[in-house]
């Protein structure tokens, strides 16, 4: 059975939709894009090394590489279809044109992509890719002015039906993410098709009437953009008929914990529960990166967690260095953890696992911590972990002891 090995959002839409297009039988299995980081699963890498999108098998059979995938089939399963035969003279354009598709004409707008991100940033390099991108869509224009395919007069392997994004969106909504960033030529595009509804596609002779409602978002501060002429007014005024504002994770602290279980409850398995003061560490960090952060955050938990418990161990270095420099300032008894809870919002308010509950125990004796500390020659974590505490209590427990780390390490 033929599988493809399928990212959202990705070039093996092509090969589902050749395969459709083909009548072959096959399966789809999913890959899902990283939230933050848009890179395609790890999973990806146990079919091919390079881990990327699409990926065909079919029977003992692995082919990577969108053109080399369009080839394949179309020999084994097209019976003639889709494509000229091998000893005609059109053959060899068909070939350029599959190679063209992932060859030359995909650098400049990898760069373009990679760039568009950087601002001014990427301004010495911007003059040269815009070239780059005019030259190759003239040419693909050309090769198919007043023709309807790319060789001879048939569709074939070659020709790739996929609509653009705006086209795709017709009769719905298309939404687009970090519009601040949107480059001013591409802002000017955008306000045509917005003012005229129309969009004119690659190779097409005349524009095609377009219905969409756009939804943007940006972290960026639009109006100031606009003064300094990085965004366009009349883009912005077009996009800004109906603006929701949505203050940063900082300030509503109160939707901490509710998102923090959505992502667990996404990532990890139903079992998984918080500790207490993983959830104080949660909340006491200003997330600077906002529910990106915060999704990053559980996300790694999730996949760090030994049983069913998520506690601080888990939390990544620069909140878990906060959260012991914050335990550090408080004197002992200044805050008890008592207090601490009582400071959180009634709903962020967390019942103990019946597994913490249990494990409570008396603090140790000073000569009982010392000779733990000797043991571990100074590893907190490794203490925590025996004593069934967090690496805070132990800070906290050596410090109304008066004990100093140094004197147990190497
Ligand atoms: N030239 C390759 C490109 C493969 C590729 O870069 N695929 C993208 C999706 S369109 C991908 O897997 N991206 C995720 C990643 O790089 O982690 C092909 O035609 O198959």
């Amino acid at each position: 059975m033929i599988v493809v090995h399928h990212l959202n959002n990705s070039r093996s839409q092509r090969i589902l939709w050749l395969l459709e297009e083909l009548g072959v039988p096959y399966e789809i299995k999913f890959y899902q894009r990283d939230a933050t980081t848009n890179l395609a699963p790890p999973e990806l890498k146990a079919v091919h090394p390079l881990g990327k999108s699409p990926v065909l098998t079919d029977g003992a059979r692995t082919i990577a590489e969108s053109g080399a995938i369009v080839d394949y089939l179309i020999r084994t399963y097209g019976n003639g279809r889709l494509a000229p035969a091998a000893d005609s003279p059109d053959h060899e354009t068909y070939l350029e044109w599959l190679h063209y598709a992932e060859g030359s004409a995909m650098l400049p707008l990898m760069l373009l992509l990679y760039t568009m991100r950087l601002g001014d940033a990427a301004a010495p390099l911007k003059g040269r890719i815009d070239d780059e991108i005019a030259n190759h869509l003239g040419y693909v224009n050309q090769a198919l002015e007043g023709r309807e395919y790319l060789v001879g007069g048939a569709f074939s392997g070659a020709d790739r039906d996929k609509p653009g994004l705006i086209k795709l969106a017709d009769g719905g909504t298309l939404f687009l993410d970090e519009i601040g960033d949107m480059p001013l030529e591409a802002q000017a595009k955008l306000l045509r098709v917005l003012q005229s509804r129309e969009v004119f596609p690659l190779g097409a002779t005349a524009p095609e009437q377009v219905d969409v409602r756009i939804v943007c978002a940006t972290h960026r501060d639009l109006h100031q953009f606009v003064k300094d002429g990085k965004f366009r007014g009349d883009l912005f005024a077009r996009v800004s008929e109906h603006l929701v504002k949505l203050p940063p994770l900082r300030e509503r602290k109160e939707d901490v914990y509710q998102l923090a279980k959505l992502f667990c409850r996404r990532y990890g398995t139903l079992n998984l529960t918080f500790s207490f003061s993983f959830v104080v560490a949660l909340l006491h960090h200003d997330w600077p990166f906002n529910v990106r952060e915060l999704e990053s955050c559980i996300k790694r938990a999730t996949a760090l967690a030994e049983g069913d418990a998520i506690d601080v161990g888990q939390l990544p270095d620069a909140i878990a260095s906060l959260m012991r420099d914050y335990g550090a300032r408080a004197a002992p008894g200044s805050v008890s953890e008592r207090e601490r809870e009582s400071r959180m919002p009634p709903s962020l308010s967390v019942t103990p696992s019946p597994a913490a509950v249990s494990s409570r125990r008396p603090p140790p004796t000073e000569a009982g911590l010392r000779e733990l500390l000797m043991r571990h020659r100074g590893n907190i974590a490794a203490v925590g972990r025996e004593l069934g505490k967090e690496r805070m209590q132990v800070h906290r427990w050596m410090k109304r002891y008066n004990i100093s780390v140094e004197e147990y390490r190497d």
